[in-house]
């Protein structure tokens, strides 16, 4: 039962339950190609949860700022593909919210621990607006803050959950977002870890 955040945000409350158990070999697969590793800021501060990426594009920040890279700086080859089980739900869930063709270039994989968080943020990376992001939850749960596309515009808070689905399209593709810090607990698939993969395109 989807339910609308906003004008082009579309919650989908545990859509990717059925496919978790297979999504989350996937993502455990990437992780093993392209580890995980902890990005800083432009100016030189550790971001808090740590990231991956798989697709022909990865996300990167270091002291050169923020932008999409073609290869793993950490390893000079190129991001590991996008798993299959990945695309098809991405592409699945963008089709119910009104996007027919959506083919993600990249899946970037945020791991938060306990404590972790994003700070009001907006993604502006990335060239192709017109494309929605699609953003998976897995793992122990967070308290998500949207807002509007000013970044002291009312922000609502929302609850996402293990196989909860947001597809960001629309005018909400650029409102501003972060990620409270995560209160510490267990999940039976993922331990002691939030992650949430987000498909775009970046051209
Ligand atoms: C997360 N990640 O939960 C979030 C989910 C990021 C990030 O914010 O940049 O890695 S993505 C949520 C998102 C994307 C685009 C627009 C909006 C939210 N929004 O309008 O709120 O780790
Ligand atoms: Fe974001």
């Amino acid at each position: 039962q989807p339910v609308a955040l906003a004008d082009g945000a579309l919650f989908l409350p545990g859509a990717a339950l059925p496919a978790a158990d297979r999504l989350w070999a996937a993502v455990q697969d990437v992780m093993r190609s392209a580890p995980l590793r902890r990005l800083s800021t432009p100016g030189g501060r550790a971001l808090s949860a740590e990231m991956s990426n798989c697709g022909i594009w990865g996300w990167h920040s270091d002291r050169q700022g923020y932008r999409y890279v073609s290869a793993d700086p950490m390893t000079g080859g190129p991001w590991p593909s996008i798993p299959e089980v990945m695309r098809a739900l991405a592409a699945d869930m963008a089709c119910r919210a009104g996007y027919e063709n959506f083919e993600p270039q990249l899946c970037l994989i945020n791991r938060y621990v306990p404590g972790a968080r994003m700070g009001l943020h907006q993604d502006r990376d990335e060239q192709a607006m017109a494309a929605p992001i699609v953003s998976v939850s897995l793992g122990l749960p967070a308290r998500f803050l949207f807002g509007g596309l000013t970044r002291d515009a009312p922000r609502q808070t929302v609850v996402l959950q293990h196989g909860d689905v947001v597809v960001w399209g629309g005018p909400s593709r650029l409102a501003f977002h972060g990620v409270s810090p995560i209160r510490p607990g267990h999940h039976a698939l993922t331990g002691g870890y939030r992650y949430n993969l987000t498909f775009r395109r970046v051209t």
